[in-house]
């Protein structure tokens, strides 16, 4: 059965489906986080089953000015959303739909991290809404031991460790919007956040099932930093968490897990993903096929993937979750996506072997 009680106790209000999601307050001591291969190496509890990605593609790739990695993500059909019969799945993600990418486009190969959003914040003193309003984002407490809402937090501050690898949090939809902005008129090309359907047809990345890993939470084990021992450690409230250890309490560094069949790191879990659409809590009964952006109808917007705090369910390709635009936390940031002009690889930039 689908689990019933979400992430309880917490301040990190989240609308899922008309309910109100609470995600978490949060102990721990300063966590330190585990060597970049540990979790990869922690994979005793992995799936026996064979699905899910298991290799992969070649796809065209290039680094640009920021030092952010992009794939280049083909034209194709999918299976958007999750069958009734899979009772983890929600009525927003239902029905199945045959959903259609008709322009190629890429997309970021991790997370936007800490020090690429240094970079924008230094190239133009942008404030983020955290500290223009001085009313901060999310933080851990050491003191408390609780990850909760704290006036001098933000992208630089969470309270737990993040270096310039981790991805960045406490930005908000607009702090998004202010970074994709500033790149595209430094670049001149358009960078952007990726639709909701592109982003669920880039992490199934070909597969069906419930994380591109696999349907079974085992197989999550070394391709997703999750809400894991060492979380549970820290904060004894999460027990949702699972009982392997991912060595990351927190923010893991970006890439630090298995990548899908496109070469994506952490679509499931690390932080969640801000997307462009706005989330309406409706099923996709009727959505048209070819790829759409939801209207902005409402201030709510959609977020993907789950974080290191969430209960895997949160973490499947097809699950649903919406926050304020406004809204900015800790386990909360994006992933770039940027217009493709033909199938070339973009010129005068580094291309990697
Ligand atoms: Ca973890
Ligand atoms: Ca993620």
């Amino acid at each position: 059965m689908r689990p019933t009680s979400y992430l309880m106790g917490g301040e990190f209000p989240m609308r899922r489906r008309g309910l109100t999601l609470l995600a978490i307050s949060l102990t721990a001591a300063a966590w330190g986080c585990g060597g970049p291969s540990s979790a990869l190496n922690s994979d005793k509890h992995a799936a026996s089953e064979a699905v899910g990605s298991t290799e992969t593609l070649n796809l065209p790739h290039f680094t640009n000015s920021l030092g952010i990695q992009f794939v280049q993500l083909p034209t194709g059909e999918f299976d958007m959303g999750a069958p009734e019969s899979d009772d983890w799945s929600n009525p927003d993600e239902q029905p199945v739909h045959r959903a259609r990418i008709e322009r190629s486009f890429w997309l970021g190969v991790h997370e936007v991290t800490v020090g690429q959003y240094r970079k924008f914040v230094a190239a133009t003193g942008y404030l983020t809404a955290a500290e223009k309003t001085g009313e901060g984002g999310y933080a851990y407490d050491a003191r408390t031991r609780r990850l909760g809402p704290v006036p001098q937090s933000s992208w630089r501050r969470t309270g737990f460790d993040q270096d310039d690898t981790h991805p960045v949090v406490n930005v908000n939809w607009d702090d998004v919007q202010a970074f994709c902005a500033w790149l595209s008129g430094e670049e001149k090309v358009t960078y952007r956040l990726p639709t909701e359907m592109e982003w669920e047809y880039a992490c199934r990345a070909g597969t069906s099932t419930r994380w591109s890993c696999g349907s079974k939470e085992a197989s999550l084990v070394g391709a997703a930093n999750i809400c894991d021992a060492s979380l549970r450690k820290a904060y004894p409230f999460a027990t949702w968490s699972m009982d392997w250890d991912d060595h990351y309490a927190f923010t893991a560094p970006v890439g630090s897990f298995a990548p899908n069949a496109f070469g994506l790191y952490d679509m499931h879990g690390n932080v969640f993903e801000w997307c462009a659409d706005a989330w309406q809590g409706t099923n996709y009964a009727g959505k048209s096929i070819p790829d759409p952006s939801t209207p902005d109808i409402t201030d709510m917007r959609m977020l993907r993937g789950g974080s290191y705090l969430s209960l895997t369910l949160f973490l499947r390709s097809s699950d649903r979750v919406g926050l304020k635009s406004m809204q900015r936390n800790a386990i909360t940031g994006f992933r770039l996506a940027r217009d493709a002009v033909g199938d070339t690889v973009p010129s005068g930039e580094k291309i990697h072997e």
